[in-house]
């Protein structure tokens, strides 16, 4: 018996000295095995009297369990120590920055562009988009700007191939807009019976002759119109302060209509404002040219001026973003650097 415990002992520390499951399956051989210790134990009994035979076989037969169960238990724990050494090496480390997908963002001036049209459609605003390449029809003959005026001449309208040019204003979308829907409610009028108004703004980009730190070739414009039986230069004033104050978020900025001349207006006025506080505060600052629209100008939408009158305005969003993100140099807008350009986000 006491050679049995010794040798279950022997195995068990055969078995503890593997540290991997070929070394332990060899030492297995040695116990277990064809020839193994314990097999040729179980060999011996064959030539023992029976009742001899019984007791020293349940005994070897005990110690062959004891030896298999050391056995198992190594296996188990060699495989529990391969597997915790794997997870080990293949550990994530969670505490590690994940890496940032950039993401887009409008641009400043689309962003200018999105909160005028948003303001204006709050007040009952169409907006009307259209050819950025227009006849000098519609940008100035039909806005009564004289074959002899400055701004006809190259220097400061780009013409293009065809008689065409590019546009100097939005003004000529206006004037379609204005067409068409005088065109689609030509029954009523035919019929001495009241149109629907008029109320549209026209934003997008236009072109002239000119570029330094304050202009740009490619410029941003957004002009808006309204034309009913009886709208006045008082609802201009009431519209254009609600539009300031809205987009400036300042409920006490002040405004100043200023005396001015536009070809397409009559009276016109610059449109100034002031701060009550903050950076820009106490300065007038230009932020647009307005007028009652000349009646030359509704009888070219196909109106009758004595029955049709209303306001224009016309402001530079390019300008209005530089305002309300203290930048300096219209430049930086066009030039494509994203450092700048992702800070509007
Ligand atoms: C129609 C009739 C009249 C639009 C107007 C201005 C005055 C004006 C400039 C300000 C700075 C454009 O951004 S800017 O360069 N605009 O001063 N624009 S009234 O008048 C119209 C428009 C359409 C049918």
């Amino acid at each position: 018996m006491n050679d049995l415990n010794a040798l279950v002992m022997a195995a068990q520390s055969a078995f503890e000295g593997c540290h991997t499951q070929a070394d332990l399956e060899n030492a297995k051989a040695q116990f277990l095995g064809k020839t193994g210790r314990i097999t040729e134990l179980m060999k011996g009994l064959a030539t023992l009297p029976t009742e001899e035979k019984k007791l020293q076989g349940a005994a070897i037969n005990q110690a062959k369990q004891a030896v298999e169960m050391s056995l198992t238990q190594r296996r188990q724990a060699l495989a529990d120590e391969e597997l915790s050494s794997q997870l080990k090496a293949q550990a994530l480390d969670v505490g590690l920055p994940g890496r940032l997908r950039p993401t887009g963002g409008l641009h400043p001036v689309s962003l200018t562009l999105e909160r005028i049209e948003q303001i204006f459609d709050s007040m009952g605003f169409e907006v009307a988009q259209g050819p950025e390449i227009e006849t000098d029809w519609y940008n100035f003959t039909a806005l009564n700007t004289p074959e002899d005026h400055p701004a006809r001449s190259m220097h400061d309208t780009f013409y293009v191939e065809g008689g065409y040019l590019l546009r100097t204003h939005t003004s000529p979308m206006q004037i379609r807009h204005a067409v068409s829907h005088v065109k689609r409610h030509q029954a009523l009028l035919d019929a001495g019976q009241v149109m629907p108004e008029i109320r549209v703004i026209a934003p997008g980009r236009t072109y002239r002759v000119d570029s330094d730190a304050t202009h740009s070739p490619m410029f941003h414009q957004c002009e808006g119109l309204w034309i009913g039986e009886n709208i006045s230069f008082k609802d201009l004033k009431v519209v254009f302060t609600d539009f300031c104050r809205t987009f400036f978020e300042s409920s006490d900025l002040v405004l100043r209509f200023r005396p001015s001349f536009f070809p397409f207006t009559e009276p016109s006025a610059e449109i100034d404002i002031q701060f009550p506080s903050g950076p820009l505060a106490g300065r007038w600052l230009e932020v647009a040219g307005s007028g009652q629209v000349h009646p030359q100008v509704i009888r070219n939408m196909g109106l009758d001026p004595e029955h049709y009158m209303g306001f224009a305005f016309g402001m530079g969003p390019d300008r209005l973003t530089m305002l309300r993100y203290g930048v300096n140099d219209l430049r930086l807008f066009f030039d494509g650097d994203i450092r700048f350009l992702s800070q509007f986000r």
